[in-house]
């Protein structure tokens, strides 16, 4: 009998033991993070519920529509949002709040007013939603100092500005990926238990990947370095071998992927969408906070991803982000770009 791993698996690392070990070694803390934290968690496991009952329960349809009793249905998306709006309300942790899902920002009022601003999106990839494919919540945290009154622009603040950021992701399994800025750590939701554990610990992505990840249909539309680094990931001069190609089209899955197994996640410019399509604040500055956690990178084609600073809450950016050699390729020919 293996004792040490019998002694694994009976000591389990759960989200709430781990934030509260890492909590011990700042004394001066508060708690209010593990507070803030713990409401998240929530919400992530409500919405986790919801989507694997979404088929059975019809919660799947438009929004407005009424199933058989009469009652109005909620589309998944309005639902989730309201379950993170209200948790991360009641956490009294967060002052402003941007979601995906509201046009503006939400500040809470001042009985229920802590020192977080958090911006997430409840549920990315809502066109896979109704086809069962993997979804996810993202979620990025910036911290006031004591006392300060909220106002907008404590959220257009850079990426790097964050204190943490994460995904929870709604596969085949249910994975809470986290960094408060030391590394990244992976939990899964032990459904019997209801609890996350810790089964990922400080994810590191690897150094160069095999795989490619980009919606290939807007190639006509692409910019020269883009299309470049696309052509040399399928046809490369330098003797390596083809890269593989994988789309999901849900960027929590695709980033996932990415973090695991390495390799370089796309979502450029085009002519269409000169800005690209995902949103700063709450795609593309968490996944780029976890990227470079893990000792990857993230690049907007013009500069570090982290960097950005968002004049609109729901301002987009082209990226590129990954393993950090996959990354350098990219940089290294919108440089050439530039000195043409
Ligand atoms: P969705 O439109 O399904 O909500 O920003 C949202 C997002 O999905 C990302 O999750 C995903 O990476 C991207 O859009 C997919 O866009 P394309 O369908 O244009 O490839």
């Amino acid at each position: 009998m293996d004792h040490a791993a019998d002694a694994h698996r009976t000591d389990l690392m759960t989200i709430t033991r781990y934030v509260l070990n890492e909590q011990s070694k700042h004394p001066e803390s508060r708690g209010d993070f593990t507070i803030l934290l713990s409401h998240i968690v929530l919400g992530c496991k409500f919405v986790c519920s919801a989507v694997n009952k979404a088929g059975l329960a019809k919660l799947i349809g438009l929004a407005g529509e009424t199933n058989v009793q009469g009652e109005e249905q909620k589309k998944l998306d309005v639902l989730s949002n309201e379950v993170f709006i209200k948790a991360l309300v009641s956490s009294g942790r967060t002052c402003i709040l941007v979601s995906e899902e509201d046009e503006e920002a939400t500040f809470v009022e001042p009985s229920k007013r802590g020192k977080y601003c958090v911006v997430f999106d409840p549920l990315d990839g809502s066109s896979n939603i109704d086809c069962g494919v993997s979804i996810g919540t993202i979620f990025g945290i910036y911290a006031l100092n004591d006392g300060d009154e909220p106002k907008l622009e404590d959220v257009l603040q850079p990426g790097k500005n964050m204190v943490a950021a994460g995904y929870c992701m709604y596969g085949s399994s249910c994975t809470l990926v986290v960094s408060t800025g030391a590394g990244v750590n992976g939990f899964t939701l032990d459904p019997s238990l209801g609890e996350f554990i810790l089964t990922h610990p400080d994810i590191k992505i690897p150094k160069k990947g095999k795989i490619y990840s980009v919606n290939e249909g807007n190639a006509k539309n692409w910019d020269g370095p883009t299309a470049k680094y696309v052509e040399k990931c399928k046809f490369p001069t330098d003797g390596s071998s083809a890269k593989s190609l994988r789309y999901i089209g849900s960027m929590v899955a695709d980033v996932h992927r990415t973090l695991l197994y390495g390799g370089i996640f796309l979502y450029p410019a085009d002519k269409k969408s000169p800005n690209g399509k995902l949103r700063v604040l709450y795609e593309v500055f968490p996944m780029s906070f976890l990227m470079e956690q893990a000792g990857g990178q993230a690049f907007t084609g013009k500069q570090r991803a982290l960097d950005l600073v968002p004049k609109k809450i729901h301002d987009r950016s082209p990226i590129f982000l990954g393993s950090y050699d996959d990354v350098e390729e990219i940089k290294a020919l919108y440089a050439a770009e530039e000195q043409k």
